[in-house]
């Protein structure tokens, strides 16, 4: 007996994820549906080798479905996520509407799992954002270890986090770099992103950080332990996939690099490739596709009495996104909503 699984923005990169890991790791659905926008009516979507034609989100009754994987940004998840909590279906929303919200889990499973249990408040969980994803997968069993105190994160991110348009522009942009005749009118953008660095995602706050920093900093908070000191600096890289992060962790214990080494290569979600030679580290392009969360050049930090840096590198659609919001369906089955 499995989950009748709804799928919400099926025909996004992320929904698209969702139903390829839904199927690659044999989630017991009895039933599945995928829903787009109007826009997108009717169009196909693969799940597994079967093909599902997508249905109408406005109009969709998800009364008797078990769960709702979400990946159709805030504004639509305004509007759908309380209609299918209060028709009984669990949201497991991507968007950042409810990450910040004390009665929605937040929940990165390798992490805080029993989180989920917390789910019937508003039928709603939470996934974080890509880039808090795979940092709190890496400091979870450090800080089990030798308490972390504080974290200085520079995140290197692909331009699929911004979606397609993203991966256009970064195409379009390239293109039109080598190919007579298909120039991009600079006025289209405001920064190049081929070729460039920007030090710009989402919006400004008040403080000079971006809004992608100030997640970075609360969900931390919110899915490891409070009490840590987090601050980020967050920029885009002509990547396609692929979020890389250099994290300079200090800790209330020392933690020796081999130690902390031995300790990540047990640790639930992580790959440790990590060799002090050419090509012994991991790199972008290595991690699509794949579920993990890659660490390499784990070293001491001798500027200070407890300190280490390392990288990490993950797939952004797949850990950061869709993997993490399976793994939540997984967890919830499992924890909450046996079936016979
Ligand atoms: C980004 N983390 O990379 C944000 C949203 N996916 O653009």
């Amino acid at each position: 007996m499995g989950y009748k699984v709804v799928v919400a923005g099926a025909t996004g990169n992320v929904g698209r994820e969702m139903l390829n890991i839904l199927a690659e790791r044999e989630f017991p659905v009895d039933e599945i549906a995928a829903l787009a926008s109007r826009k997108s009516l009717g169009t196909e979507v693969s799940f597994g080798d079967k093909t599902l034609k997508t249905q109408d989100l406005d109009t969709f009754d998800f009364t008797g479905w078990d769960m709702a994987l979400f990946a159709v940004g805030s504004d639509a998840t305004k509007i759908y996520a309380p209609k299918a909590a209060r028709a009984g279906c669990v949201v497991i929303d991507n968007s950042s509407l409810y990450r910040y919200d004390p009665e929605v889990p937040l929940v990165v499973p390798e992490v805080n799992a029993e989180a989920v249990d917390g789910y019937a408040k508003k039928n709603i969980i939470a996934n974080p954002n890509c880039s808090t994803a795979q940092m709190v997968v890496a400091l979870k069993p450090l800080h089990e270890r030798a308490k972390i105190k504080r974290v200085v994160v520079s995140t290197y991110q692909s331009v699929s986090g911004a979606g397609k348009a993203g991966i256009d522009e970064l195409w379009d942009q390239t293109k039109g770099m080598y190919v007579p005749g298909q120039e991009v009118d600079p006025k289209k953008f405001t920064k190049q992103i081929a070729f460039n660095v920007i030090p710009h995602i989402d919006v400004f706050m008040e403080d000079g950080s971006t809004k992608e920093e100030w997640k970075m900093v609360a969900e931390t908070k919110k899915i490891l332990d409070k009490s840590i000191k987090v601050t980020a600096t967050c920029v885009r890289v002509p990547v396609f996939v692929g979020h890389s992060e250099a994290i300079n962790i200090e800790f209330e214990d020392f933690l020796d690099e081999d130690e902390a080494r031995d300790i990540l290569r047990e640790a639930p979600g992580v790959m440790v490739i990590d060799k002090r030679e050419n090509g012994g580290y991991v790199t972008p392009v290595e991690c699509v596709g794949d579920y993990a969360t890659f660490i390499s050049r784990i070293r001491q930090d001798g500027t200070i009495d407890n300190g280490l840096n390392l990288w990490c590198v993950s797939d952004n659609l797949r850990k950061g996104a869709a993997l993490n919001a399976v793994q939540i369906a997984e967890t919830l089955g499992n924890r909450c909503l046996k079936k016979g």
